[in-house]
């Protein structure tokens, strides 16, 4: 792993010599610098497979070749020479695995074979996939309640597995679809769709070479969505202004070297024209600082009998609710708005001025907006600032969430969701001939309540790290330990599988990079990126192991066990044959899927219907909506308390998800150790630490729970005063499960309201080890150092 801890500012640019450097490194860690290379050679193109990292759309699915480091290390990791075999489980306890770290968990390599838990050694032993279905099959069976079992889906799944993965759960009868959405975009699924009649974004690639204004709140495209640098970087040399609302200055926002342009290596490209530092949860209030400054410079302009700088046609023809929206804007006070943003009144009027400069404008968000308690607010206050000068359905113009996983979004399109939609469960029907429930089931924080409750008794996972993934880690724990059957279907070992039910299985799926052979011959999957682009993935490496089966085809192993045959869906047929489900996609969803087997096979495949790119509002009063909410605040946070910070959860250069691929937040000035805590100075000398001091950080909750995890260090940092950030998942802890964005239950992951404690205790203190969730490796440098 990384050398000796250090917190050193990085003073080049993003991306550099820096960035393929570390390819190089995290191929040759994994072994894989030849399979690796290839590998990489075949990621993003026309016949190969798509990158198993972020859901940025690539333009070289039809063209040229386009990689990233981050990208490379997500193939690297799957595409290790490392073996997780039966004989590492013979040797290894769960309750010993248990103490090992999240990176030496996964660093063993590729899961081999599948394994059933046995309780006499404490041992996950080999098994065969008829004795693991059947079990599986027996198991649920026993269970009174089909809504006693949980289908969780993490969004690497294709659509091919997703939608197996729904048929199978709502044959067997339930709605129950906890999925990594729920914990990420959420807040915009829930948000757009009131506001504008679409859950996803409505723009393409191409509009970035339109926009004459880009603003990106709350996401980190450095790290989670690299091949995006490409595009800011193009759209910033042409002149375009790009406006960033971040509490942290990120290096890529700030500037980028594509490796592919040797002039960029001597000269970076600067990317944010401006750089606001926004308080952690100061979005809203920022936004709509930014709203007051356009209105009140609107009404300047009509006193001055000049023309009106709004949309006045588009707000008339298309829009509701404007005056409500302006009555809200124009009632509070900047002193208010200053207050609360943590930015200055002059910083929200340039901001402004460049938003009214402007023609086209496209906002770009991620986790920095969705995961608050206004995270549903703060979406519906972007798209009322787009609105205002009609930045929608019009090129260069729109919404660009950023989506996480590289097919969360078409794993929602084709039914992983807990409220299915009546003409979803309509054609399921029509296709498949049984009558799908109607009744609304779990996401996940209600998951976990169920399973805490005991009205939950099994979980299926397709993929992830539920465990780590998801708030309040010790109630998860405790949630998933009372189960009476865990299975996992999973790449590679990680914590989520050592917690478990009473019966637990593992079982080893293929990966994205590699052949998938069925009977009818080799397959291809697809998979949807973050603008509603539906494209072939087909893995070309050598599976990791002969015992190895894809992921539709475990999926219809297990509904074949567990279903009765009566109910005529043909599983292996399924199996066999890929088009066979696409097919079965296509007679569900004729709209958006109509010839899908056709189009898939043209280059680049094909963009699913967007009606507001024709500016058409599938809402239910058929325009677009200008929506209020009340106040610039999140309602429940601890008033007046200045010990109390508000911890924001973020992702390293080195992570993705709970995958840990390394101890360096390079770009952050990060290395070799993740237990840091960024604080501002004046936080950290007011409440009395030295710099560099240890602390543990406790939630401040009205529920009264203690909420605590220790053995951080401080670490001065450029972020707002009465803020701080520190790395997912070592601080989930912390998140508490009842704290969500209103409407989205989406976990306010991005404010935790948290004091800092002096921590002078060992890691061996904890009360309960097993759930010491930071790695033990992690914690000796951390402690050490
Ligand atoms: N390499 C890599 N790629 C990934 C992932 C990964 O872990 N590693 N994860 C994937 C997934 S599932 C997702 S969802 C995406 C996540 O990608 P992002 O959305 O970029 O997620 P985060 O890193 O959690 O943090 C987002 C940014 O929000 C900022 N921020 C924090 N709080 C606030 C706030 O209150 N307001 C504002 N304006 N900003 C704030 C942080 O400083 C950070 O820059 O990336 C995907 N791609
Ligand atoms: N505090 C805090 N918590 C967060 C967040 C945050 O910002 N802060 N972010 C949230 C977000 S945005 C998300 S999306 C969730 C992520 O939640 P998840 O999607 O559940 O987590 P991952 O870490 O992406 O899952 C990693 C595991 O997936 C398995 N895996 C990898 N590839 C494959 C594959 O091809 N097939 C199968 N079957 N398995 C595979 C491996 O076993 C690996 O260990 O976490 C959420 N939790
Ligand atoms: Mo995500």
């Amino acid at each position: 792993m990384s050398g000796k801890a250090k917190i050193k500012a990085y003073k080049a640019a993003a991306g550099g010599l820096g960035a393929l450097e570390a390819v190089e490194r995290h191929l040759c860690r994994q072994k894989v610098f030849i399979n690796g290379n290839r590998a990489l050679l075949q990621m993003n193109q026309p016949e190969g497979f798509d990158c198993p990292g972020c859901g940025w759309p690539d333009p070289s699915h039809t063209s040229s070749f386009e990689y990233c480091e981050n990208g490379a290390k997500a193939v690297a990791w799957e595409a290790t020479k490392k073996r997780t075999i039966p004989a590492f489980f013979a040797e290894h306890t769960v309750s010993e695995l248990l103490e090992w770290s999240d990176f030496a968990l996964e660093d063993q390599g590729r899961l081999t074979h599948p394994m059933v838990y046995d309780p006499a050694t404490d041992r996950y032993v080999e098994t065969s996939w008829d004795e693991a279905y059947a079990l599986i099959g027996r198991e649920l069976n026993k269970l009174p309640d089909p809504n006693m079992v949980e289908f969780y889906t993490s969004g690497r799944a294709s659509n091919e597995a997703a939608f197996m993965f729904q048929l199978f759960a709502r044959a067997w009868g339930t709605n129950n679809f906890p999925d990594c959405s729920n914990m990420c975009h959420e807040s915009t699924s829930v948000a757009l769709p009131q506001s504008i009649g679409v859950a996803k974004g409505t723009i393409v690639l191409e509009d970035f070479e339109k926009a004459d204004a880009i603003f990106i709140f709350g996401q980190n495209p450095g790290t989670n969505s690299p091949r995006m640098l490409n595009d800011l970087r193009a759209a910033a040399k042409r002149g375009a202004e790009i406006i960033v609302f971040n509490p942290l200055r990120e290096r890529a926002l700030e500037r980028f070297a594509s490796p592919q342009h040797v002039a960029d290596l001597v000269k970076p490209v600067q990317i944010a024209t401006q750089y606001h530092q926004v308080r952690v949860g100061g979005d809203l209030a920022a936004i709509k600082g930014i709203m007051k400054a356009v209105l009140e410079a609107d009404a300047e302009a009509l006193a001055e009998g000049r023309p009106s700088i709004l949309d006045r046609q588009f707000i008339a023809t298309h829009t509701t609710g404007f005056e409500a929206v302006q009555q809200d804007v124009e009632r509070l006070s900047w002193a208010e708005i200053v207050r609360e943003s943590g930015l200055t009144k002059e910083a929200i009027l340039t901001a402004a001025g460049s938003y009214i400069r402007a023609d086209a404008v496209i906002a770009v968000w991620g986790m920095g907006i969705t995961q608050h308690r206004t995270g549903v607010a703060n979406i519906q206050q972007i798209v009322n600032l787009l609105m205002l000068r009609g930045n929608l359905g019009k090129p260069g113009a729109g919404c660009c969430p950023v989506r996480g996983h590289s097919n969360v979004q078409g794993d929602r399109t084709v039914g992983i969701y807990e409220k299915p939609k009546g003409p979803f469960l309509d054609g399921l029907q029509r296709t498949f001939g049984f009558v799908p429930p109607r009744d609304w089931g779990h996401d996940v924080v209600e998951a976990i309540e169920a399973m805490v409750e005991g009205h939950s008794k099994a979980f299926i996972g397709l993929g992830g790290n539920f465990l780590l993934a998801a708030p309040d880690t010790e109630v998860t724990a405790k949630a998933m330990r009372g189960l009476d059957l865990t299975v996992q279907i999973a790449t590679k070992l990680n914590r989520g599988h050592l917690v478990h039910g009473k019966v637990s299985l593992l079982l080893p799926c293929l990966g994205r990079t590699e052949m998938d052979y069925q009977a009818s011959g080799p397959q291809s999957v697809t998979v949807e990126d973050s603008m509603s682009c539906v494209h072939a993935s087909a893995g070309r490496n050598f599976p990791a192991s002969r015992h190895l089966r894809s992921e539709v085809s475990i999926i219809c192993g297990m509904a074949k066990a567990t279903l009765p045959a009566s109910l005529g869906i043909d599983w292996d047929g399924f199996t066999a044959n890929y088009d066979r489900i696409r097919d079965a996609i296509e007679s569900t969803m004729p709209d958006l899927f109509a010839g899908y087997n056709a189009k898939i096979r043209q280059p680049g495949g094909f963009r699913l219907y967007s009606p507001v790119d024709h500016r058409i509002w599938k809402t239910p009063n058929g325009k677009a909506n200008f929506i209020v909410h009340d106040g610039i605040v999140e309602d429940d946070m601890p008033d007046n308390d200045t010990s109390v910070l508000n911890l924001t959860t973020i992702r390293s250069h080195d992570q993705y998800n709970t995958t840990i691929y390394g101890l360096d937040d390079r770009y952050r000035g990060v290395f070799g150790q993740r237990m840091v805590v960024f604080v501002n100075k004046a936080d950290r000398e007011r409440l009395g630490f030295a710099e560099g001091a240890m602390v543990a950080m406790r939630t401040v909750s009205p529920d009264g729970q203690e909420r605590r995890v220790g053995g951080f260090r401080l670490v001065d940092y450029d972020i707002p005063a009465g803020c701080a950030a520190a790395y997912y998942p070592e601080t989930n802890p912390l998140v508490p499960l009842h704290r969500r964005a209103l409407q989205s239950n989406t976990p306010t992951s991005k404010s935790v309201p948290v004091v800092l404690e002096a921590w002078t205790g060992t890691w061996n203190d904890r009360p309960a080890p097993e759930l010491a969730l930071v790695p033990r490796d992690m914690r000796e440098i951390a402690v050490g150092a």
